[in-house]
């Protein structure tokens, strides 16, 4: 493939040529990363010899995932904070500022050499109460405050940021938000302008979602684009968010990228998920890495596109079960930090191989129903014992568990079922990584065929979700192969 060239060519497009060499090392060096579904140089390398990124959300708790750092810091070339520079996090009374939360994620991605998505100065949501409570005539000031005293922290230590945040409604108005009652549409260009005073160097977004193709909402955009660049106002990129729906990515989504671009800015996919209605099936995970492949060509595809950024390393991790309730399995990794069918399909499309063995494959396979338990549980060695963790994640009416299992024994694990009780009005309504039955009640989880074995130390992790009438509390105790668990 030829070195693009243009306006708008990203500096790393023109070390394509340098990167070649790099990426027919990385086809192989995936083989392994997707085995391990945690090492190896990964996709960035891959996304890096094509000129894009490919980056991920961490929210700080997930920097003590052992797990999933190891996941993002050896396939992922971008950090997107998940919440911690968002304005009630930074800001949240007046003039009093917290960065350390946004300071750890950017610690991470530097000791990890990945570069940072700042998000975000300004939007309607996560905003605290004080600065909707201001008299209209005070707004424009805190705004100006907020940004210039955030973006200040970290000039120098972000690529870019979400100046303005999902500014849009969806038939293409203006969000009534108070940033638009204060200082009405010119509230958008003061942002940027800030942003760039305070940090002339990182690149300026506007974010949104539902603008990945072609409808009123992204006109909306384009208009806008249209009219900052005309009046010389400081804008560097559109970030299309893509949280899609199974299926529904917008065959109009290359040709929305080329004329945003066509205009001088960059686009970047920036919180790439794809959601499906649970329990995912094969059929479903093979048409997800349709999806991605199809996000990632249409980005390959367009030489203003910058990037690509997944919302959350796993399924684990992903805000879609907490927000769609009956939805989930929306990333390419399963909750077990596995690579799914969609992590293959994005590797071919950024020219890597995955002509790896079966292993791969099944590791990836949770939800299908071809993965089969283990016949006969069964210890070798001397002793036997375990420990459980598990972490609850609820909303009003569902919540979702992941259960961690070590072997704590000196013996190996051949096969194991893991038995534990639901509290009362609790009805599992999906599963990963292991068979549970029945759904109520005392419950059995049984291993699937890729991770009945546990050496001594090893680890896996399980999973479901389930609906509750208002008790969400964990199973108290757990036993595998019928022997009490600890906790830990
Ligand atoms: O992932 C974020 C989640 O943890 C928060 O609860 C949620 C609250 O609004 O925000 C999520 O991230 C959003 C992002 O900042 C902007 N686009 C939509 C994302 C998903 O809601």
């Amino acid at each position: 493939m030829s070195l693009r060239t243009g306006t708008l060519t990203h500096p790393r497009r023109a070390q394509r040529a340098l990167y070649a060499t790099a990426a027919a090392i990385a086809a192989g060096t995936l083989l392994l990363a997707g085995q391990a579904g945690a090492t190896g140089t990964g996709l960035k390398t891959l996304a890096e010899a094509k000129g894009i990124y490919f980056g991920t959300a961490l929210t700080q708790s997930n920097l003590s995932n052992s797990a999933l750092t190891a996941v993002a810091s050896g396939q992922f070339d971008m950090v997107t904070p998940g919440n911690e520079m968002k304005w009630d996090t930074t800001e949240p009374s007046n003039g009093t500022y917290n960065f350390s939360p946004g300071d750890q994620i950017v610690s991470y991605a530097q000791a990890n050499g990945m570069r940072v998505r700042g998000h975000n100065l300004v939007w309607h949501s996560q905003l605290p109460s004080w600065v909707s409570s201001l008299p209209t005539t005070q707004v424009q000031a805190a705004m100006e405050s907020h940004i210039t005293t955030e973006a200040t922290h970290y000039k120098g230590k972000v690529y870019s940021w979400d100046v303005v945040n999902e500014p849009f409604n969806d038939d293409g108005t203006l969000r009534q938000d108070a940033f638009y009652a204060a200082m009405g549409n010119g509230y958008i260009a003061d942002a940027l302008k800030t942003a760039h005073a305070a940090d002339p160097n990182a690149k300026l977004y506007l974010n949104d979602y539902n603008i990945e193709g072609q409808n009123a909402k992204s006109d909306a955009m384009y208009n806008l684009v249209k009219s900052l660049k005309a009046a010389g106002v400081p804008i560097d990129g559109i970030g299309l968010e893509s949280h899609f729906v199974l299926g529904q990515v917008p065959s109009t989504m290359k040709a929305n990228m080329q004329r945003f671009t066509a205009l001088g800015v960059n686009v970047a996919v920036t919180e790439l998920d794809d959601r499906i209605q649970l329990p995912a099936s094969s059929a479903n995970l093979a048409q997800q890495a349709t999806d991605f492949t199809t996000v990632v060509d249409d980005c390959l595809a367009v030489s203003g596109c910058v990037g690509v950024s997944q919302w959350g390393v796993g399924d684990a991790d992903s805000w879609i079960p907490g927000f769609f309730s009956g939805y989930g399995a929306a990333t390419m990794y399963d909750a077990n930090y596995q690579p799914k069918p969609a992590y293959n399909a994005v590797v071919t499309a950024l020219g890597g191989s995955t002509s790896s063995p079966s292993a791969s494959v099944s590791a990836s396979a949770s939800a299908s129903p071809s993965a089969s338990p283990s016949p006969s549980p069964s210890v070798t060695g001397v002793a036997s014992s375990c420990k459980v963790a598990d972490v609850v994640n609820a909303w009003n009416t569902g919540l979702t568990e992941n259960i961690t299992i070590t072997n704590t024994g000196s013996g190996t694990v051949n096969g194991w079922t893991l038995g534990f009780t639901l509290s009362a009005g609790q009805t599992i309504t999906s599963a990963w990584s292991a068979t549970i039955t029945p759904t109520s009640g005392q419950v059995t989880a049984t291993n699937l065929s890729y991770n009945g074995t546990l050496t001594p130390g090893a680890a896996t992790t399980i999973g479901f979700q389930a609906n509750h009438t208002g008790d969400a509390a964990a199973p108290a105790s757990f036993t595998l192969n019928g022997k009490t668990c600890s906790a830990g």
